[in-house]
């Protein structure tokens, strides 16, 4: 696949009022997930659970794309249709997360690694030829005392560049997602700080691994303060910092900006992503990949219950409406209730 296949692509994940279900919890993040609404994660709970999600009626108006993970994109409908096939018949374009997670950073207390890159150029043509034509990998950044350092920021941005490289050579396009966690009492301003070192670091490194950013997407954290913090940015304080941020650090050339939810109530990222796309036009599209956020509702709605899965539908594909109304900038609190 050429730049411009991989710039398509990446072009169509951030296609106006449109953005990214992030359905790609490993094992022991579904596990989580599943724990709160008191649901074990067996094999086949989590597969009704995707099945539930990707078979919503009208979910292909708001949501152009769906990160799965490594076992999600072997399963399949109750029909026996594989999940892949079930995105691409409403024109969703199938992507898969191929990090293998955080490890610690050994050297660094309380900083972490993500792993994946052996065998990585291996395991992605599998994932293509089954249908992914987007990747995603994740890295983690802890503010803390005296954390994150340098070290840390480096090796995470370094491994980001490394995997986003061998995602273009198998014609996928990567979501590079570097996460600055909300955990903590920082402030505002210290998150700003940290973003903007961590954002810089990684553009070098993607531009020293020759990656092509028009065939990429950032899927970066909000500038928000942390949730220990006893004073808390308003909505329009963070649509202004991250944008800001962003601005500063991120080249035009990338097509989209499609942000990860970590942690936000499922309103308050709806509501920060509505201020940033009412600041006026941008270099890239401002969209959305939400995990959390998207799905918390889905999850509360459903229980596990046979008889309850119409009711999480629509409760997945309002949410996914409100987010889609906020990349036009067009969200009001009044459709919160319109369920
Ligand atoms: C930060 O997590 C990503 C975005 O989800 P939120 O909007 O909830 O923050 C998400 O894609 C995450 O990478 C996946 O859920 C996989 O997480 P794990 O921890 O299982 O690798």
């Amino acid at each position: 696949m050429n730049t411009g296949e991989l710039e398509a692509v990446a072009r169509s994940l951030v296609a106006p009022g449109k953005g990214i279900l992030a359905a790609d919890e490993s094992a022991p993040t579904i596990e989580k997930r599943f724990k709160g609404i008191e649901v074990p994660s067996t094999e086949e709970n989590r597969r009704a659970y995707r099945d539930l999600l990707f078979t919503t009626p009208g979910m292909s108006e708001f949501i152009s794309g769906v990160i799965l993970y490594d076992e999600t994109i072997r399963q399949g409908s109750a029909d026996g249709t594989p999940f892949t096939k079930v995105l691409e018949r409403q024109g969703i374009v199938p992507g898969i997360k191929v990090d293998e997670g955080t490890k610690a950073l050994t050297g660094f207390p309380g900083e972490k690694i993500t792993e994946g890159l052996d065998g990585l150029r291996g395991r992605l043509p599998e994932y293509r030829s089954r249908g992914a034509r987007f990747a995603k990998w994740r890295a983690v950044i802890d503010i803390g005392d005296g954390i994150p350092t340098r070290y840390c920021i480096e090796a995470n941005a370094h491994a980001l560049a490394r995997y986003a490289a061998l995602c273009q050579e198998a014609g996928l396009v990567p979501i590079v997602e570097p996460e600055v966690l909300m955990d903590g009492g920082h402030t505002v301003e210290r998150c700003e700080e940290v973003t903007t070192e961590v954002l810089s670091l990684v553009y070098a490194q993607l531009t020293a691994h020759r990656v092509a950013l028009e065939g990429t997407l950032l899927k970066p954290n909000m500038v928000v303060s942390g949730k220990l913090c006893p004073v808390q940015a308003g909505v329009p304080q963070v649509a202004e910092a991250t944008v800001r941020t962003l601005r500063r650090c991120v080249p035009p050339a990338v097509p989209g900006i499609v942000f990860l939810s970590g942690g936000q109530t499922p309103r308050q990222a709806t509501e920060h992503l509505n201020a940033m796309n009412s600041l006026g036009k941008q270099p890239w599209e401002l969209s959305f990949s939400y995990g959390r956020a998207l799905q918390d509702p889905v999850l509360k709605a459903w229980k596990g219950k046979a008889a309850s899965v119409p009711a999480a539908k629509e409760a997945f594909l309002h949410r996914s409406k409100l987010n889609g109304a906020a990349r036009y900038g067009k969200y009001s609190p009044a459709m919160e209730e319109a369920v």
